[in-house]
């Protein structure tokens, strides 16, 4: 089997920790699997690669553009990993996902006919997306989420943990009815469940390859991408004393800048901060909108001397003020640890080209 999912999905919805579920139950109970992360950065070190593989599961990265654009690298490294007796490899999608279908799909089909079998198209939502299509609320926003689903095979509705069973259904039967063509399945990717159906699907499935009339690059597309800016930071930090809690520094980090961007008016699907060091024990602390609890995703087991750091946000902010906002909460927040830094990349642009 030489299997290959898109998982599409909003920020933050969780197609990252559910990719890594879903590659280590793979790969334990039906055959090796593996993993790509793919996002907009050039030539950066991205956040979600480095945490899959941190974690020990099969994963790369691909960078620079979306993998909409470069099927033949896509192609290749799929043709890698079946060499190496993968059977299922699931790639995310930058931003939203919209279009996927058509250039992921449609494009490696028609490039390279019969060489991968594509398991249905797949789009993760969470209960909060869901409540806010139920609400007819969202602006361009929701006219972007609706677009994702409308293009899905299976919708996955992530973090079932948050939602009682009968809300979990309700949720469910909401989507069928939204959404008919496409399967529905809940999941907790970050309690494990859920992961044997998510699992059968995509092997039993097949892609429907129907062509949605999305409105891609359209009026209400543009506006919505053209709100959005993605940023990028690598950097190494020195330690000053010998007591420094990583995880602490991380959640100052991420309470920094939810009090800035909203502050500035501005809002921040997802900030992901992640900080290893050279042991491989690390940290990881998300932040998925102003109105949102940190998460801290991962703590430090214990004390370090010396950190690396990725850090990447999605915002709805201009460019120029997102890396004005951010590069200021992390010196801000540096200082106040006294660590001492060394910035390799730092890259911040907005998406509506
Ligand atoms: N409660 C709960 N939280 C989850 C679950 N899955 C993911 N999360 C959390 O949701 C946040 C975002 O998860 P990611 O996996 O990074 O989301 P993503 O879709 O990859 O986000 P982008 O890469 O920005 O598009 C993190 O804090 C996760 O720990 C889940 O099943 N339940
Ligand atoms: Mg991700």
């Amino acid at each position: 089997m030489r299997k290959f999912a898109v998982f599409s999905g909003f920020l933050g919805s969780g197609k990252t920790t559910t990719m890594m579920a879903l590659t280590r139950y793979h790969t334990a109970r039906h055959g090796k699997a593996a993993m790509i992360s793919n996002d907009l950065g050039h030539g950066v070190e991205l956040a979600d690669d480095r945490l899959a593989r941190l974690s020990g599961c099969n994963a790369s990265g691909m960078t620079d553009e979306c993998i909409c654009y470069q099927n033949e690298n896509l192609a290749r490294r799929l043709n890698e990993y079946y060499d190496d007796g993968c059977q299922l490899v699931i790639s995310d999608i930058p931003g939203f996902g919209v279009g996927a279908l058509e250039h992921v799909y449609h494009g490696l089909a028609g490039k390279f006919p019969g060489q991968f079998q594509l398991a249905p198209f797949t789009v993760l939502v969470e209960p909060r997306t869901v409540e806010l299509l139920r609400s007819g609320q969202g602006g361009d926003m929701a006219y972007l989420l609706d677009t994702q689903l409308v293009e899905a095979d299976l919708i996955v509705l992530n973090k079932c943990d948050l939602l009682t069973r009968e809300q979990a259904e309700a949720d469910k039967a909401w989507l069928a009815g939204r959404y008919p063509e496409a399967s529905v399945i809940a999941i907790s990717a970050r309690e494990e469940r859920g992961l044997e159906e998510l699992s059968q699907a995509l092997i039993r499935g097949e892609a429907s390859m129907r062509r949605p009339d999305i409105g891609y690059g359209g009026e209400a597309f543009r506006a919505a991408m053209g709100r959005l800016s993605e940023y990028y930071l690598q950097y190494h930090a020195v330690v000053c004393c010998n007591d420094f809690d990583g995880s602490a520094y991380l959640v100052d980090m991420a309470r920094q800048a939810r009090e800035d961007i909203r502050a500035a008016g501005r809002e921040i699907p997802h900030l992901k901060l992640l900080a290893w060091e050279p042991e491989g024990d690390f940290g990881k602390v998300d932040l998925i909108g102003t109105d949102r609890d940190i998460e801290v995703t991962r703590r430090f087991a214990r004390p370090c001397t010396a950190v690396a750091a990725v850090l990447n946000a999605s915002a709805a902010c201009p460019a120029d003020e997102l890396d004005r906002l951010i590069t200021g909460v992390v010196e801000a927040v540096s200082d106040r640890y006294q660590l001492e830094l060394t910035v390799f990349k730092r890259e911040c642009f907005g998406m509506g080209g």
